[in-house]
């Protein structure tokens, strides 16, 4: 499993009890937030909407995302899944190096949380991306290199997943991007996200 997410960015497990859940999670990291994903209609948080998400990062210590799938609607509610590297590569050097350097709000979660974050940085000679379109500061909203990415992360095929009861879903959080589309149906969703560091 951890080669396949390795490899892949992600994995996909079927038929994960509660125990192996947790034995899964402590093996990649340190759990630093945990949370349960529902559609609670008093919430601001988009993330407890019934809406879809738009692909992006989480928090941008969290190398790995792992959910949990407790209970799932009759109707929407797919797992997507991107690797945002195959997408950057398509640019040209130029566009590439400018893009690097676009800030985003960081997620502020945590004491100590930085303001903002770039949205490639290099760490240990490898690449994390951080991306969270809605959170892009204003100053570079029309930036036409921003204004392109998106575009061909909007127009890219992202694996897409039915997660049932069960199912884990584990994505490297510096590597690939994850959304979903609209919870239709009876809504009667869970997931129990852990971000991991
Ligand atoms: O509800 C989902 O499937 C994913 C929600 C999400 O984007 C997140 O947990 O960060």
């Amino acid at each position: 499993m951890r080669d396949e997410l390795m490899q892949n960015g992600y994995c996909h497990l079927k038929g994960v009890d509660g125990p192996s859940f947790e034995q899964f999670i402590t093996g990649l990291g340190a759990v630093i937030l945990r949370t349960a994903v529902t559609v609670r209609p008093e919430s601001r948080a988009l993330v407890m909407s019934d809406k879809a998400l738009d692909l992006h990062t989480d928090h941008q210590e969290a190398r790995f995302i792992a959910w949990h799938c407790i209970r799932q609607t009759d109707h929407g509610g797919t797992s997507l899944v991107l690797d945002v590297g195959e997408v950057f590569d398509l640019l040209p050097e130029a566009d590439r190096q400018r893009l690097a350097q676009i800030r985003f709000m960081a997620h502020r979660v945590f004491d100590g949380d930085p303001d903002e974050h770039p949205l490639l940085s290099q760490v240990n000679g490898h690449r994390r991306f951080y991306y969270a379109p809605f959170l892009v500061h204003s100053r570079h909203r029309a930036e036409p290199v921003l204004v392109k990415f998106r575009q061909l992360v909007r127009e890219a095929t992202p694996v897409m997943i039915d997660l049932e009861a069960g199912d884990v879903l584990v994505v490297d959080n510096h590597r690939m991007l994850h959304g979903r589309t609209a919870i239709f149906g009876s809504k009667d969703r869970q997931l129990d996200r852990c971000w991991i560091k």
